[in-house]
């Protein structure tokens, strides 16, 4: 593919100049901003996430910050996750819907205070959807994309990457939860989260300004860590099973179709806007649902276009993410499949633009 024009319309990040200064070799767009998707190459990047640590510009999961009296009671009513046993300092993976219960976002909610939140967003425009919604039930709150990007440290040696830079402190955060801690004066949330399974954080950059200084001071005090720069994995999320807003699902699947239904309480997520779409689809099942699809392959082709499912002759079903997997020797899919195929064993094929491959639902994501 040829490649893509910079241009104001197309953000750059707090941490742009640490990507490029360190040979980032792809991106992607996301929320109209920088998403870096190669550094070495997807192998490499892969094998050393799995062994090392690496951190990661994700800074265009832009925030939606809502603030004032009516800042629960808006978060509620953007989700079927039910929010009431949520306290300050907790993370929660909510997947938002529209009036119909199709999936608008699956961001992070991130709980700083009764009355102000983060809603740390996939790649759609939620920032509308939430200002229109305030704005028409006319709720006490301010909502803004503030300047905050998050910063990723993932790998299996996040900690002791963290703890040299925060203090041992950061190994003591639970699972989706956070804490604040500083850096160079400046306060920082950090989480422990992120878009894969190897474990480890996001700090919440608050100011561009310190961008650069944090960047720097993680690839430092990580050297004989071997600390790279690094992104999210488009092998590694397949085999974690990581949904991607936008390719997996879109605003034409229900959170159940997407197999999120374990995020859902939709029967006590009082106020949620498309409570009793989902009700319905709750009570009677998705006809149709994400799996993980095992693929016959000794190399894919990029999966930029959704791979349709087949059943023999008949269509069941598409991929909408795959790689070919390294560690077990496979072609790795996400894809929606109909129910009367979705069972685990069911042999199908699947029809990429380079070829037919022989396909499997497997009975559950690889990590
Ligand atoms: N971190 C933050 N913001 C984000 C993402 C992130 N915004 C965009 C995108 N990623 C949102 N999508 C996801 C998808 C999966 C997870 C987080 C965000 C995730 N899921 C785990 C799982 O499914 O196993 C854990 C979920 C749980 O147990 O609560 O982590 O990555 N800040």
């Amino acid at each position: 593919m040829a490649l893509i024009s910079p241009s104001r319309r197309l953000r750059r990040t707090p941490f742009s100049e640490g990507v490029e200064a360190a040979g980032v070799s792809a991106y992607t767009v996301y929320n109209r901003m920088l998403l870096p998707t190669v550094f070495r190459s997807m192998e490499e990047d892969y094998h050393h996430l799995k062994s090392a640590v690496q951190v990661w510009d994700v800074a265009c999961e832009r925030q939606v910050e809502v603030r004032g009296p009516d800042a629960a009671k808006l978060v509620q009513m953007l989700t079927p996750r039910d929010l009431r046993g949520m306290l300050p300092g907790q993370c929660y993976y909510v997947p938002m819907v529209d009036e119909t219960g199709g999936m608008l976002n699956d961001p992070v909610a991130v709980k700083l205070a009764e009355d102000r939140w983060w809603i740390s967003i996939a790649d759609s425009d939620l920032l509308l959807w939430v200002k229109g919604i305030a704005y028409g039930y006319r709720l006490d709150v301010l909502i803004d994309e503030p300047d905050v990007s998050p910063l990723a440290v993932q790998g299996p040696k996040a900690d002791d990457l963290m703890a040299r830079v925060f203090g041992d402190a950061v190994r003591d955060i639970r699972f989706f939860r956070f804490g604040h801690f500083d850096f160079q004066g400046r306060n920082m949330v950090i989480a422990r989260s992120g878009y894969s399974k190897q474990g480890g954080f996001e700090i919440y950059v608050e100011g561009s300004d310190i961008g650069m200084p944090l960047w720097d001071a993680l690839m430092e005090a990580g050297r004989d860590l071997d600390v790279y720069a690094g992104c999210p994995n488009g092998i590694e999320r397949v085999e974690a099973g990581l949904l991607s807003y936008g390719n997996d699902m879109t605003a034409q699947n229900t959170p159940h179709e997407a197999g999120l239904g374990r995020f859902c309480n939709t029967a006590t997520a009082i106020g949620c806007i498309g409570r009793d779409a989902l009700l319905r689809v709750a009570k009677e099942g998705p006809i149709k649902q994400v799996r993980p699809i095992a693929i016959d392959s000794k190399t894919l082709p990029r999966c930029d276009r959704p791979w349709a499912l087949m059943a023999g002759d008949t269509r069941v079903g598409q991929v909408t993410s795959a790689a070919q997997s390294p560690d077990f020797g496979c072609g790795v899919g996400i894809g929606m499949v109909r129910m009367t195929h979705w069972e685990a064993a069911t042999a199908l094929h699947v029809v990429t633009q380079d070829g037919t491959f022989p396909a499997v639902v497997n009975d559950k994501f690889w990590l």
